[in-house]
């Protein structure tokens, strides 16, 4: 812009000269509005829901992956420590740069300026994908932003339209674009504030828990037995790594506890309130578990199931301390964020490994998933039982106290059902004719699994080859391999506990306490 064009530093600021309606300026302007707004959404919802995971700071990442490295150096030598502020700075400048190119682009030429948002969505989305640390939740955020920014974009430039095509300059049209880009401006403002305000709560916290040091346990985990993990193509690992670990929680804002305020307390019903800091449970004698939790929600053949190494202190220890009086029967625990889950008293005190875990595959817990102590019970669905940012352990009883998902219509127990899944093939998948190698999981944690059995059309059970379990309280990875021919093939699993008992046959939903039926994938065989 020539500035000795621009306005007398006495006319009402932001008003051009009148008859001078400058579109491509208002049109660049429009296009940094909406696209800094599509931004900003999307650092706010990630910012809430998956706090180890930004958006920018992932394409941040991505270039400087992909920077060379002598340019990385260059960057370091003349930024020092303030390289990462520099890349943000130079990244925004660009983003605007292009953000306002889009605007112009999109003034000259209906959609020309969206594909220039939709691209930028997607170079985003690629970059998040790439990232290590990235969690599936994450991917579909710049696609959720430049979505966001070409809805804006073609709104503004659609009232830029009319101004400018409206007979008047200083009209009304002319008001309700500059009302519009100023409403757009004041969201990316608010957002960004809001944003980065979450975002260095959040920062706050995952520093801290960079800072933990886990103590070795006092009883380590069983080594993993040689072939648990079946060499199968297409098999899923069986110790889920954390990125990958399915999440459910009601935190529409992920809780953040900073674990030098963190607090448990034993109450209700006990001999003595027990209090308990986070260096106090840190100098307990942990143990270290592989244990499977699963979501009762989980639809067979659904993946909201995992496996972890958990470090912890057994809460029967824990309960020994504080005393439970006798007629209790229910311990409700609470998170910071109020969430309450029943679990019965028994499976607590018994000899199984439940645990107050601060540990998830040899880290401290990641924020998502109940940094920095939660519960880990082996046998109950997490619903009854694996509290989150747990803050409080009420000692009570099922006939006085109810906990979060009883009244919305879900069981106030919920043990495990004994269930199987079929990866290999994945349904609807075409393999060659010969030998087929069928592969999956099984689980009844806590009871253990005895055999797994499949079937083809309806026809006879084959008994499975089950690989070495870790412990009861895990799930374990099963194969068959079976000669078929060319056609069309429906395949069903079903597995049997150690107690004797058979999966469920019958389909049942989720509600109130599991789904059940049989796994059932079609395979169609190519000659
Ligand atoms: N604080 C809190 N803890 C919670 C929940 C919750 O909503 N809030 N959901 C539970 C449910 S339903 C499940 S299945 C497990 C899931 O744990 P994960 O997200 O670590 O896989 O957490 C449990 N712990
Ligand atoms: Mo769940």
């Amino acid at each position: 812009m020539n500035t000795s064009r621009a306005a007398p530093a006495a006319a009402p600021s932001g008003t051009p000269r009148p008859g001078r309606r400058r579109p491509q300026l208002w049109a660049a302007a429009s296009g940094v509005a909406a696209v800094g707004c599509g931004l900003v959404l999307g650092e706010l919802a990630a910012a809430l829901v998956s706090p180890s995971v930004s958006p920018v700071t992932a394409v941040g990442g991505a270039v400087i992956d992909a920077v060379p490295p002598g340019v990385k150096d260059w960057a370091v030598s003349l930024f020092g420590t303030a390289d990462k502020l520099a890349l943000l700075v130079g990244m925004s400048l660009v983003i605007a740069a292009v953000a306002a190119l889009a605007g112009v682009l999109e003034w000259r030429r209906r959609f020309a300026g969206l594909a220039v948002v939709a691209v930028f969505g997607l170079a985003g989305a690629a970059a998040v994908l790439g990232r290590a640390e990235a969690t599936p939740i994450a991917v579909p955020v710049p696609l959720l932003d430049a979505a966001a920014g070409m809805m804006l974009l073609g709104w503004l430039i659609r009232k830029l339209r009319d101004w400018q095509g409206s007979a008047e300059t200083e009209g009304p049209a002319r008001r309700r674009f500059l009302q519009s880009l100023g409403v757009a401006g004041a969201v990316v403002a608010v957002g960004g504030v809001l944003a980065s305000t979450v975002r260095g709560a959040a920062a706050a916290v995952a520093e801290l828990r960079g800072k933990v040091v886990l103590p070795g346990p006092a009883s380590g985990a069983p080594p993993l037995p040689a072939g648990a993990q079946l060499s199968l193509a297409g098999m899923g690992p069986l110790v889920t790594p954390n990125k990958d670990f399915y999440r459910i929680d009601t935190a529409l804002r992920v809780p953040l506890v900073d674990p030098r305020d963190w607090k448990l307390k034993v109450t209700g019903l006990v001999d003595r309130d027990v209090e308990l800091d986070f260096a106090a449970l840190l100098a307990k004698p942990l143990s270290e578990r592989y244990i499977t939790i699963a979501c009762v929600s989980n639809e067979v053949g659904g993946d909201l199931i995992g496996n972890a190494r958990w470090l912890g202190w057994p809460v029967r220890e824990l309960l020994a301390q504080a005393g439970p009086k006798p007629g209790a029967d229910m311990v409700l625990s609470r998170s910071a964020d109020g969430w309450t889950a029943g679990t019965p008293l028994e499976v607590l005190t018994d000899a199984r490994d439940a645990l107050l875990a601060v540990g998830m595959n040899g880290e401290p817990l990641p924020l998502e998933h109940g940094f920095p102590v939660r519960l880990v019970v082996p046998g109950l669905y997490g619903y009854v039982s694996a509290t989150k940012w747990v803050t409080e352990l009420k000692v009570t009883r099922f006939a006085d106290d109810v906990a979060y998902w009883t009244p919305r219509g879900w069981s106030a127990r919920g043990p495990i059902k004994t269930s199987s899944r079929i990866d290999v093939p994945r349904s609807g998948r075409s393999v060659g004719a010969g030998t087929v190698d069928f592969g999956g999981v099984a689980w009844a944690q806590h009871r253990g699994i005895a055999r797994v059995e499949v079937r083809i059309n309806r026809g006879d059970w084959k008994l499975a080859e089950l690989a070495p379990a870790i412990t009861t309280d895990t799930w374990r990875q099963w194969k068959l391999s079976l000669p078929l021919g060319p056609g069309q093939y429906e395949a069903q699993v079903r597995a049997t506990d150690l107690a004797g008992t058979v999966q469920v046959e019958e389909r049942a939903p989720a509600a109130p306490s599991g789904a059940t039926g049989y796994h059932t994938v079609t395979v169609d065989v190519k000659s």
